[in-house]
């Protein structure tokens, strides 16, 4: 029998409470228009309802980054140099970067996710499967301000930023996230990011509302989840899942709305639902590859490569950082 004796990964925990939790629920539900965060889906069902939608036929996503990368593992790899340390963001699985590894042999992988079971799981995953490699992982919310450690080395950094997570910020939103990326990354730094190009309107909607259930039973979980930590009494049964394209905002919008007039309790609170009213719990933007390169620049990135699928449905990009750019960024901090 074989024994694995890898060194086990140790977790660094900067995962929010569950008193952010509480009051960002409590927040959102009392604006006009009812909101949560996407971040909020990532409880352990959740992580594993989206990893089955990664897995789905409609969603094309998944399948043709992960094409992508592994056509041009080789080109990226060549592209980014060496040696660098990747710092992942929203690593969920890690799944697309074992596309990468063999071929880029980082030093050191930093995966940061949300999610920290799922963290835990997958980083102790890597660390088995490649012994070479320091895994470091941290359970963080990486849409606020952290403090990345001090790992005492003079490794270039490489943010990889797969998944078209990017999309679930507002163009300001994401351009500040970038521009926290950069500082992270220091003046030699790069950044490796997939996001979902625009296309017919079709083929997003059929994405995000497959024959099988799954986005919508992925959307639903998120009243489950509150209902368990945040003492809630959402009825599930009477709320729909609802995705549609926007496309003055070039954003499929998921919503979960309210099949009757209703009060549901959340922490002692109640809030009031008219029939139809929703709360908007995502947005997933799609981006010219114009639009985005515009977008990066102003955190101060230049574009250095693009790749690809033949279709056009999803684009990885490699970023560098100008010294202009890299200037006005620390100036700025
Ligand atoms: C993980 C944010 C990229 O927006 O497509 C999948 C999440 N939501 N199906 C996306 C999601 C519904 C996903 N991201």
């Amino acid at each position: 029998m074989m024994v694995h004796d890898a060194m086990p990964v140790r977790l660094i925990d900067l995962a929010p409470a569950v008193a952010d939790f509480r009051s960002e629920v409590l927040v959102g539900l009392s604006r006009p228009q009812k909101s949560l965060s996407p971040k909020f889906f990532y409880d352990g069902e959740g992580c594993r309802l989206f990893e089955a939608i990664c897995d789905l036929p409609e969603y094309y996503l998944t399948r043709t980054e992960m094409d992508i990368l592994t056509r041009h593992a080789g080109d990226i790899a060549a592209a980014l140099g060496a040696p660098v340390t990747l710092i992942e963001l929203g690593s969920g699985s890690s799944r697309k970067v074992r596309l990468l590894l063999d071929a880029v042999r980082p030093c050191r992988y930093v995966p940061l996710d949300i999610a920290g079971e799922q963290l835990f799981e997958s980083a102790s995953a890597i660390a088995r499967d490649y012994p070479w490699l320091d895994v470091s992982p941290i359970c963080v919310d990486y849409s606020q301000p952290f403090e990345f450690p001090d790992f005492a080395d003079d490794l270039r950094r490489i943010a990889f930023f797969p998944g078209s997570s990017i999309g679930n910020f507002a163009p300001d939103e994401a351009a500040t996230l970038l521009r926290t990326v950069a500082s992270l990354l220091g003046r030699d730094g790069g950044l490796l990011i997939g996001y979902d190009l625009k296309k017919d309107p079709a083929v997003l909607h059929r994405a995000y509302n497959d024959a099988a259930g799954l986005t919508a039973a992925f959307n639903l979980n998120l009243l489950r989840r509150i209902n368990r930590e945040l003492e809630g009494d959402f009825d599930l049964g009477r709320f729909d899942h609802s995705a549609h394209f926007a496309a003055a905002d070039s954003r499929i919008e998921m919503h979960l709305v309210s099949r009757v007039d209703q009060a549901v309790g959340v922490s002692g609170q109640v809030f009031e639902f008219a029939a139809g009213e929703s709360i908007h719990t995502e947005n997933s933007y799609k981006y010219g590859m114009d639009q985005f390169i515009g977008l990066a620049a102003e955190a101060g990135f230049r574009p250095l490569e693009t790749w690809t699928d033949p279709g056009r449905l999803f684009c990885v990009q490699l970023f560098g950082l100008d010294s202009a750019g890299a200037g006005r960024v620390a100036d700025a901090i």
